[in-house]
């Protein structure tokens, strides 16, 4: 398997989403996620989009008019292979070893986990896992569902500079503001 990156917005106590949705919506990190998930890097070797991987309840939070999300190869996964996607543009996998499997065999540049918590618990604990691109939200926001604990043993926080060349683009750099939120854009990188 080649390797893959997670990408979330969490708060610190590592909330992600609320009643099946994001519980907040900040236009310039979605820009982000946008950008990140679907730049080819330019030493990529890939021949195509990247993929992003998500579960089934995120297919669901992302608004119809996105999605599938443009410009991406779009896995999802779900136990219910009956699930009716709606698109063709679109692929249901039975389980992620199924969705990366999909994926390789489409030569993607890079493949991204783009949740839920169940997709982000599986993905982090592989080692294929290499980065996670987090857009920290520093306010306490009320959320039923969480990202699971990153061991300091297996990923460091990466420095501006490295988030910067992953994403091949600048990055606003410390605290940002938009509206009630405060959120830090971060990247940590597995350990060797
Ligand atoms: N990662 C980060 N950093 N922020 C997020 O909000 C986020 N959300 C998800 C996964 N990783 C994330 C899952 N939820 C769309 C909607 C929900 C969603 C992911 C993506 C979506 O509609 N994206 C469109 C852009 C929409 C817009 O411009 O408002 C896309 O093309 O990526």
């Amino acid at each position: 398997m080649t390797g893959f990156a997670l990408i979330v917005a969490a708060t610190n106590e590592l909330g992600i989403g609320v009643h099946g949705g994001l519980p907040w919506r900040i236009p310039k990190d979605m820009a982000f996620f946008k950008h990140a998930t679907t730049l080819i890097p330019r030493e990529s070797k890939g021949m195509s989009n990247n993929a992003v991987i998500m579960g089934r309840v995120t297919w669901e939070s992302i608004p119809q008019k996105f999605r599938p999300l443009p410009d991406r190869f779009n896995m999802v996964v779900s136990r219910n292979l009956n699930y009716d996607l709606h698109t063709e543009a679109a692929v249901l996998a039975g389980s992620m070893e199924e969705a990366f499997k999909v994926v390789e065999a489409k030569n993607p540049s890079r493949v991204f986990i783009i949740g839920g918590a169940q997709m982000y618990s599986m993905g982090i604990k592989k080692p294929e896992c290499t980065h996670i691109l987090l857009t920290r939200v520093l306010n306490k926001v009320d959320c039923d569902v969480f990202f699971p604990e990153i061991d300091p043993d297996q990923y460091r926080l990466a420095n501006h500079e490295e988030l910067e060349a992953y994403v091949e683009q600048e990055v606003p750099k410390g605290v940002q503001t938009y509206k009630e939120y405060q959120y830090e854009f971060q990247m940590y990188v597995r350990n060797v």
